[in-house]
């Protein structure tokens, strides 16, 4: 079966941000498996600024499912934890974003690949640089580290991961 290597980014400013991304990446399988994660960093709201911080995280995974497939799954994946429609850039509880698949180019109505605003977005970056800094962007032709360098980290903080729910404290 063709597998496929693909970055998504995993974003939350709603609810209990960390059990969301932990819900969404435990959500993937059996189609979509995580092969690497990056740290989990608190985030500045970038776009607009009336709302709570981030959580962002970016995950690798393989897969043999085709773009617009992996699109909807993680369109039904959002939608099954609870997420609500709002406006752009507004808060949410997770947003799950194909990031790069493969080197593939890909620019319709639905969907754009790579990403078109990781360039813009520490958030993206900064948690890339963990998994993948010598990942070559298929358009600009920049690796990630090169990409990274040209936005302000000064906001963005490492997450520090809470305790396991129910461990004991004594
Ligand atoms: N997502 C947005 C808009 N702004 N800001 C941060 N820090 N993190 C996000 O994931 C994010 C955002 C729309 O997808
Ligand atoms: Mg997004
Ligand atoms: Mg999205």
């Amino acid at each position: 079966m063709d597998s496929h290597t693909v970055f998504i980014s995993l974003g939350s400013n709603l609810g209990n941000r960390e059990k969301a991304l932990k819900d969404a990446v435990n959500s993937l399988s059996p189609d979509v498996t995580p092969t690497a994660f990056s740290k989990i960093y608190e985030t500045p709201p970038w776009g607009y600024d009336q709302q709570p911080t981030f959580l962002n995280q970016v995950i690798r995974v393989k897969t043999a499912l085709p773009p617009f497939d992996l699109l909807d799954k993680l369109k039904s994946i959002e939608k099954d934890l609870g997420r609500r429609p709002t406006f752009r850039y507004g808060p949410r509880l997770i947003d799950m974003d194909i990031l790069f698949f493969d080197a593939i180019v890909i620019s319709s109505e639905r969907l754009t690949i790579p990403h078109p605003e990781i360039e813009n977005r520490a958030f993206v970056l900064v948690p890339m640089m963990d998994i993948a800094p010598d990942f070559i962007h298929p358009v600009s032709c920049r690796p990630i580290t090169n990409l990274a360098k040209d936005v302000s980290k000064k906001k963005i903080k490492e997450y520090q991961p809470k305790e396991e729910i129910g461990r004991d404290h004594a």
